[in-house]
């Protein structure tokens, strides 16, 4: 007896702190219908309501027959909460399950009306709401962020004549030539089906049997195998539509074009081994970085660039325009600017945005259409195909992330969950009722005329089969660093593979890519005697010239801005340092954490209190571009005794950041065995601090890497 009434009591105090503000749910509703919220309100705070609407007495205990008895199926309330609570899920995307999302706008620099109707191209200084969401591709929805993947950039623009969705990746090619073989490269690198594991990994034997097997994935390959797999932050990456689009003009005159976003704050990636270990330390490692960056008003912006080609072009260019594993090197084909990407708000709610955005390839307004491109016309039929599988009903459009922003109109009507529907008589046209909309030549989109002809075949183009000289090209267009990372990551991914014959056989396509780079990873996985080099359909080019925008560190930012500083501290150190380095980095657009034994703090030589942000176990140095050591002789001697701030130290210095020491941290290097070299740098007083910002703004001191062996 005594027990149950306390048990009712507690209820009806948790029961106060109820409704302070209006549900997430209530949220939704106002804004998805834009009609009014009906409210049951107490005077002080909503009270909570059945999703009927019906008030609730009691959320903390279902009905039963006395205190002790069975409960009853009439409680409409439990079952209706509980019900609610066992639909919540909806299947993940086959591909590109995990992601992150964002809201922005995209600005027009200058009309391209001599291009493209495109009406988002038409006045200079317009801007566009935009939607963004990044992505792995081989992961599950639940997996870390450092996976070596492809990213997903998928960018809806809510354009005033419909949504263009350019749903591309952080790589400019794709693992295949023909959409017909998706679901193989997708099934190899997923989980084995027997075992289901690994995941969010491709390194085992499934996926390096497919590509072993793929010679058209070998250019992917090279990318996927360089640091572009594992970049730093979504803020510090490319994206590329991939495929050749075309713009057409208000004169139906056409002009092909490629689409590249590029990252105002420059190219970052991290080190293998550092990915593995921020995957442990903090698996939101990029949601965390995006959320924090646009919270904080630091937002992400890129500039969209346009490759623009016309025919006569595509025809004399050595590679096929409609092959999706070849690029135009930029040095060929100017990468344009026509427009900015900024990204300033985080979505109200995850599912009700990111979750449930649908992009579509086929989803473009008039004014850009579609290449020949196997892939891009296959992903076309596949993208809304999916949508319906994973919302559960054609009228997903009518999610307010998924709605246009510009008037609609159509007789679509019915099916579940439909939120809108025509108004009046007519459903149909044309109809004599002079209701509704009808279409409209001068302003519809018009598909440009391509001439077409052929016999009905299952043929691969010849102008498709050169599948290493391009592979080639991307591997001398990168610096030493990013050759060896290369070479290393293909080593580690081997690796894991169990059987030797595919390890082999992989051995025999980089043959045809780079000798040097085949050997290496030869020998580095133990095989004695290289195998002969894979039959090329084609014989390899060794003439095409290195493109600078190829490499990551070539491509670096000009400054430190947006990145962050880790700052170990201890108790007694010098509080004006800390400061005078939070200033510092400020000034730059950068900022800093205290990394502290305690995460509630430390006690400066001046008396005052430094807050921490992170214990030193929760603040590992893989999470910072570059550390700073600002410790006490005594807080020193206490902190060399402890693993963490010894792999602090020692992991900064294995992955080549620049670190700035107080004197007395001299003992940490020294326990960290770290060799002083100019990465490592004093910061004596204040005058040291600009030149130790200075030298962060290079990221990395690779000319460390050989020497700490990685
Ligand atoms: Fe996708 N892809 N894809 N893909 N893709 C999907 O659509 C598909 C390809 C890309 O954040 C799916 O809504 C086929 C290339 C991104 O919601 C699905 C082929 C590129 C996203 C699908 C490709 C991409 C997807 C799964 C081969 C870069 C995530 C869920 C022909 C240019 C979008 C979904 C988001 C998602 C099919 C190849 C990018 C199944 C058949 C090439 C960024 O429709």
């Amino acid at each position: 007896m005594a027990k149950s009434s306390r048990n009712s009591k507690a209820s009806a105090s948790n029961g106060s702190a109820r409704g302070a503000k209006a549900t997430i749910h209530d949220q939704e509703l106002s804004r998805g219908n834009g009609g009014e919220l009906h409210q049951v309100t107490d005077g002080a705070t909503e009270v909570l309501t059945t999703a009927q609407g019906a008030p609730i007495s009691d959320d903390q205990n279902s009905l039963r027959v006395g205190q002790r008895g069975p409960t009853l199926i009439e409680d409409f309330h439990f079952r209706e909460k509980i019900f609610h609570f066992d639909h919540e899920r909806i299947p993940e995307r086959v591909v590109h399950a995990r992601g992150y999302g964002a809201h922005g706008y995209f600005e027009t620099y200058e009309s391209l009306a001599k291009y493209t109707r495109a009406d988002i191209f038409q006045r200079a200084g317009e801007r566009t709401p935009a939607f963004v969401r990044f992505s792995t591709v081989a992961g599950s929805k639940g997996s870390f962020d450092l996976a070596r993947d492809v990213r997903g950039f998928a960018v809806k623009l809510y354009t005033q004549e419909g949504n263009w969705d350019l749903v591309g990746n952080n790589i400019p090619v794709f693992f295949i030539q023909d959409a017909i073989k998706f679901p193989d490269v997708i099934h190899s690198v997923k989980p084995e089906p027997d075992r289901a594991f690994p995941q969010a990994q491709s390194a085992h034997d499934n996926f390096w049997d497919f590509i072993s097997l793929t010679p058209e994935s070998m250019h992917m390959i090279m990318w996927v195998m360089s640091d572009r797999a594992i970049p730093r932050s979504f803020r510090f990456m490319e994206g590329f539509g991939v495929h050749t689009f075309r713009f057409v003009n208000a004169k139906n005159e056409s002009t092909f074009v490629k689409f590249i976003w590029k990252p105002k704050l420059g190219l970052q990636s991290v080190v293998w081994n550092e990915a593995v270990k921020i995957n442990g330390a903090e698996p939101d490692f990029h949601r965390r970085d995006l959320w924090d960056a646009i919270q904080s008003g630091n937002f992400p912006e890129w500039e969209l660039c346009v490759q623009l080609f016309d025919q006569n072009f595509a025809d004399s260019f050595d590679f096929d325009i409609l092959d999706p594993t070849k690029i135009i090197p930029e040095e060929i084909i100017k990468a344009m600017p026509v427009g900015r990407l900024v990204l300033d708000r985080m979505p109200d709610n995850f599912f009700a945005e990111t979750e449930q955005v649908a992009f579509m390839t086929q989803n473009v307004p008039p004014g850009i259409d579609f290449s020949n491109d196997p892939l891009l016309q296959g992903r076309n039929f596949s993208y809304l195909d999916t949508q319906l599988k994973r919302l559960g009903s054609p009228n997903f459009t009518h999610i307010p992330i998924n709605a246009p922003k510009c008037p609609f109109h159509h007789f679509q009507q019915d099916g579940h969950m439909a939120m809108r529907n025509p108004v009046g008589r007519a459903n149909y046209e044309p109809n004599s009722w002079g209701m509704g909309p009808r279409e409209n030549p001068q302003k519809g989109f018009r598909t440009f005329p391509n001439q077409e002809e052929g016999q009905k075949v299952r043929l691969r183009a010849e102008s498709f089969a050169d599948h290493y000289s391009q592979a080639r090209q991307f591997f001398v267009s990168q610096t030493v660093t990013e050759q060896r990372h290369i070479a290393m990551a293909l080593t580690f991914e081997l690796s894991k593979v169990e059987t030797p014959s595919i390890r082999e056989r992989m051995v025999s396509h980089l043959l045809n890519i780079d000798e040097g780079l085949a050997e290496t990873v030869a020998e580095k996985l133990g095989i004695r005697k290289l195998p002969k080099r894979a039959d090329p359909a084609v014989e390899p080019r060794d003439d095409l010239p290195p493109s600078d925008p190829l490499s990551i560190i070539k491509n670096g930012p000009e400054s430190f801005k947006g990145r962050k500083v880790g700052v170990l501290v201890s108790d007694g150190c010098d509080a004006t340092l800390v400061s005078d380095l939070e200033t510092a980095l400020a000034k730059e657009g950068a900022t800093m954490e205290i990394v502290a034994p305690r995460v509630g703090g430390v006690e400066a030589s001046d008396g005052s209190h430094i807050e921490g942000k992170q214990m030193i176990d929760g603040g590992p140095s893989v999470l910072y571009d570059a550390v700073a050591l600002i410790v006490s002789p005594e807080g020193a001697e206490k902190l060399t005794k402890e693993a963490a701030t010894r792999d602090f130290v020692a992991d900064a210095f294995a992955h080549c950041k620049f670190i700035g020491y107080v004197a007395a941290a001299q003992p940490l290097l020294d326990k960290a065995g770290v060799e002083p070299d100019e990465g490592v740098i004093p910061l004596a007083s204040k005058a040291d601090i600009s030149p130790f910002i200075e030298a962060c703004s290079k990221l990395r001191l690779w000319a460390r890497e050989p020497t700490v062996k990685l």
